[in-house]
């Protein structure tokens, strides 16, 4: 059993598709457990985002991620965080396949709707971050 964090970006849940978000983890056999809706601050964006905060693109990233609330989870499931990553799809939604959130969903790298732990170490990290 594995934990992952999850979030609905901002753009997720201007467009109403937190519960499209929701609705497929569920359907794949994941498991939700906590659930948060917020407004992420730049100080929590900065240590979210730690490992992008020097690159070239951290202030479009920055302006989009507080542009509004999002909707941050915890799910639990067999090989959860790596399911979860297959489910959301490549980063760049041009390039995500079709049957995936941001494949079927997104057209800017920036707003890609959701984001996903990419390893254990990010999951338990980003899940204080986010649940304490
Ligand atoms: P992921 O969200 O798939 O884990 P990441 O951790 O490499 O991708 O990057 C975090 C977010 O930053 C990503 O969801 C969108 C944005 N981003 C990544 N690469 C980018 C780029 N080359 N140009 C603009 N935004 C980018
Ligand atoms: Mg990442």
């Amino acid at each position: 059993m594995e934990h992952t964090f999850i979030m609905v970006k901002p753009d997720g849940v201007r467009r109403g598709l937190v519960g499209e978000v929701i609705s497929r983890f569920e359907r794949k056999g994941l498991t939700l457990e906590k659930i948060r809706k917020l407004t992420i601050d730049e100080a929590l964006a900065r240590r979210h985002y730690a490992e992008h905060v020097e690159k070239g693109f951290f202030p479009d990233l920055l302006a989009f991620i507080t542009s509004g609330p999002v909707v941050a989870m915890q799910w639990s499931g067999q090989d959860a965080i790596s399911v979860a990553r297959t489910l959301m799809g490549a980063t760049d939604p041009k390039k995500a396949a079709p049957g995936t959130i941001r494949g079927d969903f997104g057209l800017a790298v920036t707003e890609n709707l959701v984001h996903g732990s990419d390893g254990p170490e990010s999951a338990a990290r980003e899940l204080a971050l986010f649940f304490g």
